[in-house]
């Protein structure tokens, strides 16, 4: 049976990994950490859960060790929005906490995965069906962090033979925790807002594209990688993978379907707006579905019908 210590155990997509590994592997074989412990009655609190900042190299380690992991899932991260109002302290938490976390791989044989982003790619980047190997040249601190992070990764595969693997995320869409400081909240914000209060004001403005996913494909996506044999990887830290291609008007139509007085206006960021104008409006996720059968179920519609009745349900709605 497998043993995996997850890093950023709390985060938006630490949060349900979690919960579906242990379904998978065994409460008590998954090992939850994160900056602080999350309060009483957090599902992350179901099996083993310890403190740790991911800096700290040494305690990483000994915390690694000690539950004799044979995986880490390294998902502790500042995003993009965050990233840029601090850019020296996101370049030391992204690529030093990613560093120790390869290093503790690299010392214990781990197997390893990690998150990049379409916030690797740049403004002269192929906007439409970009590929998965193309120009990457970003003008964010959180852009230049992932293009590192995919780069050192797979040197860490070809230079210690440290079993890496990891996929370009789109923006994640889940109801069971927001996520905070990413240029792509909006798509997560609005189902919130439609529950509320049936309006939402966007600051990201209209005919803005960027790929989307749903977090239960997301989550499925990491499972299957990780358990993708590996003789059958030509690529390793930097598949491309999405469910759909959306702008704001799109979401606000899907939503009309279920809640037809929703209305949705704009206020534009123009922080946010620019870093998602410097992304893909939509990539090519060919290469995962050839190498290691990267299928994701849910489409616009699937999704908002999941989203609204989930938060509804929470919000006693
Ligand atoms: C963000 O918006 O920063 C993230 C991402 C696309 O990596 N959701």
């Amino acid at each position: 049976m497998k043993r995996i210590m997850i890093t950023g155990a709390c985060g938006q997509i630490g949060t349900e990994l979690t919960a579906k590994l242990r379904e998978i592997y065994g409460q008590d074989n998954v090992l939850a950490t994160d900056l602080r412990r999350p309060e009483e009655g957090s599902r992350v609190l179901e099996g083993p859960f310890e403190e740790l900042d991911v800096t700290d190299a040494e305690k990483m380690d000994r915390i690694a060790e000690a539950f004799k992991a044979d995986t880490i899932m390294h998902m502790a991260a500042l995003l993009s929005a965050t990233a840029e109002k601090n850019p020296v302290f996101a370049w030391n938490l992204n690529m030093g906490g990613l560093l120790n976390a390869l290093e503790v791989a690299r010392k214990h044989n781990m197997q390893f995965f990690t998150p990049s982003s379409i916030g690797a790619f740049g403004p002269n980047t192929p906007k439409d069906d970009t590929p998965q190997t193309t120009i990457q040249r970003p003008t964010t601190m959180y852009g230049v962090n992932k293009v590192s992070g995919e780069l050192l990764c797979d040197y860490y595969f070809h230079r210690f033979g440290v079993d890496t693997r990891g996929v370009r995320f789109p923006g994640l869409i889940s109801h069971v925790k927001e996520p905070g400081g990413g240029t792509t909240d909006y798509a997560v914000e609005i189902y919130f807002k439609a529950v509320r209060e049936g309006k939402y004001t966007s600051y990201i403005d209209k005919g803005t594209f960027m790929d989307m996913m749903f977090m239960d494909d997301a989550i499925d996506a990491i499972i299957k990688l990780m358990e993708a044999p590996a003789d059958k990887l030509e690529d390793r830290n930097a598949f491309n993978v999405t469910a759909m291609s959306i702008d704001p008007e799109m979401v606000a139509a899907s939503i009309r379907k279920e809640i037809p007085d929703f209305e949705l206006d704009y206020d534009v960021d123009p922080v946010r707006q620019a870093i998602a104008e410097s992304w893909p409006n939509s990539i090519d996720a060919s290469e995962a579905k050839r190498q290691w059968g990267f299928d994701p179920k849910f489409d616009l519609d699937t999704m908002t019908k999941e989203m609204l009745s989930a938060i509804r349900e929470k919000e006693n709605k």
